[in-house]
């Protein structure tokens, strides 16, 4: 017999109709059909740097301004895109269940414009629409939707034709110069620098929302755990699956990566493929 997981449309839509608490769990490939890059394999290169890399509050400190440029080019990307069929899914299914909760890793508001209902979203890793002071007096600025951020970091924010790079992503044209004094800084405690409202390698996530997140799952049996683009390897978003199943869920997997449905069980579910694609056959 087969030890692998289920991949019946049919199953699982049933599945869905007579199941009460869902969870979801997404990551970056739920955008990558709205043209923004996931962060690890293609496309997590940034100028020949490793987009991970420079998720972190130590890349800042030693160079505030190619940070900012990588978040403001990624703003504006993140601007610049739609949500899209994966998205929408998603924020139909969570009107339509009472016990629904989607837990996302990205930061790029496409589920919000997707009209995601807010009380059933947590946007675990923040929003690149945020500022906030990195000297940590507390100050923030949410949804700011300029584009440029400021005017020092317009180079990020250009359109060009597809056929055509961005000299910025051209990691053999120079970055142009950019003085950190040109850099958005807090208006509140004005010695800070502002950064990107987003949660870096080494950074708590929102202690509020993480307790909310583990008295969600503690409120009783979880019937489904939807687990969309995402490599699971960041924690603790990558934890709240076995969390799931250790509540009962029935884990299904959407994503175009076999290897992502490693130590799934008979009873779980893959689909193989675009979560743009998928998501909208499985709820319909
Ligand atoms: C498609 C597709 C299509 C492609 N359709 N799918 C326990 C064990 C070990 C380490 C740790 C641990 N607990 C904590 C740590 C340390 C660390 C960590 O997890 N490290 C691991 C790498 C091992 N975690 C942290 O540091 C976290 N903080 C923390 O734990 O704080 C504790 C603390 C307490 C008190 C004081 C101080 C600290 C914070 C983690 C923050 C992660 N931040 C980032 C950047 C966010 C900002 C930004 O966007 O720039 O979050 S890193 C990056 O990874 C980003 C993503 O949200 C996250 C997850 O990536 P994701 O979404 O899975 O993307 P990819 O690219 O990896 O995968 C894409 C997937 O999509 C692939 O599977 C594709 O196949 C698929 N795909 N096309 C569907 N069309
Ligand atoms: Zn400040």
């Amino acid at each position: 017999q087969s030890m692998a997981p289920r991949t019946s449309v049919d199953e699982f839509k049933e599945l869905v109709s007579s199941g009460n608490r869902i969870l979801a769990l997404c990551g970056a490939g739920l955008s990558a059909a709205s043209g923004l890059p996931t962060f690890r394999g293609a496309g997590g290169l940034w100028r020949n740097h490793e987009a991970t890399s420079l998720a972190t509050p130590d890349a800042f400190e030693a160079d505030p301004s190619l940070v900012w440029l990588f978040y403001a080019w990624r703003r504006h990307m993140a601007l610049k895109a739609q949500p899209n069929r994966g998205h929408y899914a998603l924020a139909e299914l969570a009107k339509k269940k009472d016990n629904f909760l989607c837990l996302t890793q990205n930061v790029d508001g496409l589920s919000p414009r997707a009209g995601h209902p807010e009380s059933k979203l947590r946007l675990l890793h923040g929003s690149i629409l945020d500022n906030k002071c990195f000297n940590g007096c507390g100050y923030v600025d949410r949804n700011n939707l300029s584009d440029p951020v400021c005017p020092a970091l317009a180079p990020a924010a250009e359109d060009y034709p597809p056929d055509q790079t961005l000299p910025l992503l051209d990691p053999f044209v120079p970055i142009p110069p950019i003085n950190v004094a040109d850099l958005p800084h807090c208006p509140s405690c004005r010695t800070g620098l502002l950064r990107p409202g987003v949660v870096w390698f080494g950074e708590p996530l929102d202690s509020l929302m993480i307790m909310e997140v583990e008295n969600w799952i503690m409120r009783g049996p979880i019937d489904i755990m939807l687990v969309v683009g995402t490599a699971a390897t960041v924690y603790p978003a990558a934890g709240y699956t076995r969390k799931a199943q250790r509540r009962g869920a029935v884990v299904a997997v959407v994503n175009p990566d076999p290897d992502s449905a490693a130590g799934l069980s008979q009873n779980d579910f893959f689909f193989q493929g675009d979560a743009a694609q998928v998501l909208p056959q499985l709820f319909e």
